[in-house]
């Protein structure tokens, strides 16, 4: 008897149930209990047809990612596949919740196949650095046509059950599962139904001979949106042999593809993240079973950038806002540039016509703090100074209701010195969205010193709520991705001084993956803010301050670390940035020398990475995977390469470490020196992903 699958007989219809928690994962067990299962009904001869179904969530999810890197079990995803579409009697995939990679693969095996209304199905391997492995990539365009199933295995998207039965892929839309599967079944009885497969059925192949564009169209699109990952390309290829060889042939060339991936580093990387990503939104460090504060209305503090686009998450995700400003004129400027953007995205098909109005009917602006009065959740959203934010946490805990979660979005400052101006600091803590905040991902949830553990779920939870990644820290300057971020920023501006130019130091990076580097980076953000905050802090950085003195204040001003053309964010090397900063190294006696790529490189990410080791000593991230999740979704850092930490290991930190030592010296700079906790892991031969282990 299978501990996660069970078979039962209702009259002639066998009923197969999965039920392996949490996603009914196809692990060895589950795989050897659905053969079982069926081969015990196929030898009862009161059965005349099976369904497969499962318990619980959701169908199955997917091959056990858990299981891939380690010595295949038998039986094979293939081999079930195989007992199942050569079986005597009709099967019937019941499915509900998500059908997923090898679960839809499963499924797409069988004679037949219902879903739920509220039903999804996708085959999502890309998103792990995979292809569909099992039989996908030729039963799928078997099943939908080959446009479509390359759209859904190239992109890794899900469709709804009301697409898939009009695609082909479900053949009837039930109720519920199980009382739907054998309804079905009992008809497949009744009208003596063939035993339809999939592999034999190449009628909407033939339409799709003559063109086989979609496929290299597939391919450039997946690229051109994905720099640099292998898996869409290859996924296109796979589904390219559904038109140019026969059914066996091309089950072997996805196999031959499919193991190459799951060998090859970038899809180790990925399904590090995918764990790494669900290990984040767990809190360690607060007692077990401790639940989240309810949340049902929302206030946030100021209406720009910052403000707007936390507002835009909410409403993105239905859940209504109180977007509050100091006057009338600050909301109406605040509101405009959100409806602008919806508008914009509504144009570029990017979300429904109707969703701007709707999206924007569900923020309210209003004038005046005391309409905080009603929110269970705050999020402060003001200028980025101390003196402001104290001042608005003084008058926030005046009107809030008892219990609320007072969030900051401050970026740097210290969220104990803001929470001491509350009588409450048990329910304040940080919530710091990334620009542009209804876009990026990431949330970095600070905890302060008297943070109180349900208000810590509480920010987690609405994070996860409105399809933000959460990760916690702790309060420190900048935190863990600015803070870790201002390592590498420092060596970039040093570069400028020795001998590299800002395109030389950016293209290093891009090349590596980076969406973009530090001097585009830069002109994004508007180069005047770190101006002004040096000029506070008695600061002086020479060709910085020329660049801003000459008025190139970035992107903005059309001018910067680069020149933009006129609506373009393209940045273009500017001959008069090379020469200011020639100039400027002349005046201060600098002799500037060539800088290797190799060492742009790796005095960009070695003290970067020494950075994050410290933030692991001072327990500011709880995990060096935390570390890796707030450079993914909050910079852009390339899944293939699974964040700063993940590379690290990779590299080895051995070599780290004694790369961190020579810059040291040369650059006659001892805060390069490896951390303690980064020596030790080096002389021990251990990696970061060892601390997680520990
Ligand atoms: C594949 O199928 C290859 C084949 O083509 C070929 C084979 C030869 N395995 O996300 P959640 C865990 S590749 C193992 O928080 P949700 C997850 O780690 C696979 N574990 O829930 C978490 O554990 P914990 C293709 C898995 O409701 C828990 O389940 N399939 C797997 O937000 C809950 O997950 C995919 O890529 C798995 N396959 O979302 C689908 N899936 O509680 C991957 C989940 O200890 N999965 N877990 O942290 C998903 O996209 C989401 O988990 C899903 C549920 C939408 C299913």
């Amino acid at each position: 008897m299978s501990q996660v699958v069970k078979m039962e007989r209702h009259d002639a219809v066998a009923v197969v149930t999965i039920d392996s928690p949490p996603v009914n994962a196809l692990s060895a067990a589950v795989r050897k209990g659905i053969v079982d299962g069926v081969n015990a009904a196929v030898a009862d001869p009161a059965v005349k047809a099976i369904v497969i179904t499962c318990a619980g969530r959701t169908f199955i999810a997917g091959a056990d990612i858990t299981e891939f890197g380690k010595p295949p079990q038998s039986p094979s995803l293939h081999d079930v596949i195989d007992v199942i579409e050569n079986c005597p009697k009709p099967i019937v995939a019941a499915i509900h919740g998500t059908a997923l990679g090898g679960g839809l693969e499963l499924a797409l095996g069988c004679h037949y196949r219902v879903a739920t209304k509220e039903a999804k199905i996708g085959l999502p391997e890309v998103k792990l650095g995979l292809l569909p492995g099992a039989g996908g990539t030729q039963r799928l365009p078997r099943a939908v046509g080959p446009e479509l199933a390359v759209k859904m295995i190239v992109g890794g998207d899900f469709i709804g059950a009301a697409e898939a039965l009009k695609a082909g892929a479900v053949d009837e839309i039930v109720d519920a599962q199980v009382a739907g599967g054998e309804a079905f079944a009992k008809k497949v009885i009744a009208d003596k139904k063939p035993l339809r497969k999939l592999r034999d059925d190449d009628s909407k192949l033939a339409a799709a001979k003559a063109d086989k564009s979609i496929f290299t169209n597939a391919a450039a699109a997946a690229n051109k949106k994905n720099r640099g990952l292998e898996a869409p390309l290859a996924a296109a290829e796979a589904v390219s042999h559904s038109l140019d060889q026969p059914f066996d042939q091309a089950i072997k060339s996805e196999r031959e593809l499919f193991t190459k991936l799951m060998n090859g580093e970038q899809s180790k990387a990925q399904r590090y993240a995918f764990f790494a990503e669900r290990e984040a939104a767990k809190v360690a460090g607060v007692p077990d079973g401790t639940k989240g504060r309810d949340v049902k209305s929302v206030a946030i503090i100021g209406a720009g950038t910052m403000g707007g686009g936390i507002a835009m998450s909410f409403a993105n995700a239905g859940i209504p806002v109180t977007l509050i400003e100091t006057g009338d004129e600050q909301l109406k400027r605040g509101l405009g540039i959100m409806q602008k953007n919806y508008d914009a995205t509504a144009a570029r098909g990017g979300i429904p016509a109707d969703a701007p109005a709707k999206r924007m009917g569900l923020i309210k602006g209003m004038v005046g703090i005391e309409n905080v009065k009603d929110a269970d959740l705050i999020i402060e959203a003001v200028f980025e100074t101390m003196a402001i934010k104290k001042e608005v946490f003084g008058k926030i805990d005046q009107f809030a209701k008892k219990g609320a979660v007072l969030a900051t979005n401050t970026s740097y400052l210290n969220i104990n010195d803001i929470a001491a101006m509350t009588k409450r600091p048990q329910d304040v803590l940080g919530m710091h969205f990334f620009s542009p905040a209804n876009v990026m991902k990431l949330c970095e949830i600070v905890r302060a010193e008297k943070t109180a553990p349900d208000a810590l779920v509480t920010a987690v939870n609405i994070a996860k709520k409105i399809a933000k990644v959460p990760v916690v820290v702790g309060v420190c300057d900048g935190f863990v991705g600015n803070r870790m971020l201002a390592a590498r920023g420092k060596q970039a501006e040093k570069f400028l001084f020795e001998g590299a130019l800002p395109q030389q130091v950016d293209a290093v990076l891009t090349k590596f993956g980076m969406p973009m580097g530090p001097f585009a980076m830069g002109d994004l953000a508007g180069l005047d803010i770190g101006w002004r905050s040096r000029q506070d802090r008695g600061i002086k950085s020479e060709i910085a301050d020329a660049i801003c003195e000459a008025g190139r204040f970035g992107q903005k001003t059309g001018k910067g670390y680069y020149k933009y053309e006129a609506g373009s964010r393209a940045p273009l090397p500017d001959p008069e940035i090379e020469k200011l900063i020639e100039e400027t190294t002349a005046k201060m006696g600098i002799k500037r020398r060539q800088i290797s790529d190799d060492e742009i490189l790796e005095r960009l990410m070695y003290p970067m990475i020494n950075e994050g080791a410290r933030i692991l000593e001072e327990k500011i991230a709880q995990r060096p995977s935390d570390i890796d999740i707030t450079w993914l979704y909050g910079y852009g850092w390339p899944v293939y390469r699974g964040g700063p930490m993940f590379y690290a290991d990779s590299v080895g930190l051995k070599k780290i470490a004694d790369r961190l030592s020579f810059y040291a010296k040369q650059t006659n700079d001892p805060t390069l020196e490896p951390t303690p906790l980064l020596k030790k892991l080096a002389d021990e031969g251990k990696t970061f992903a060892s601390l997680a282990k520990g």
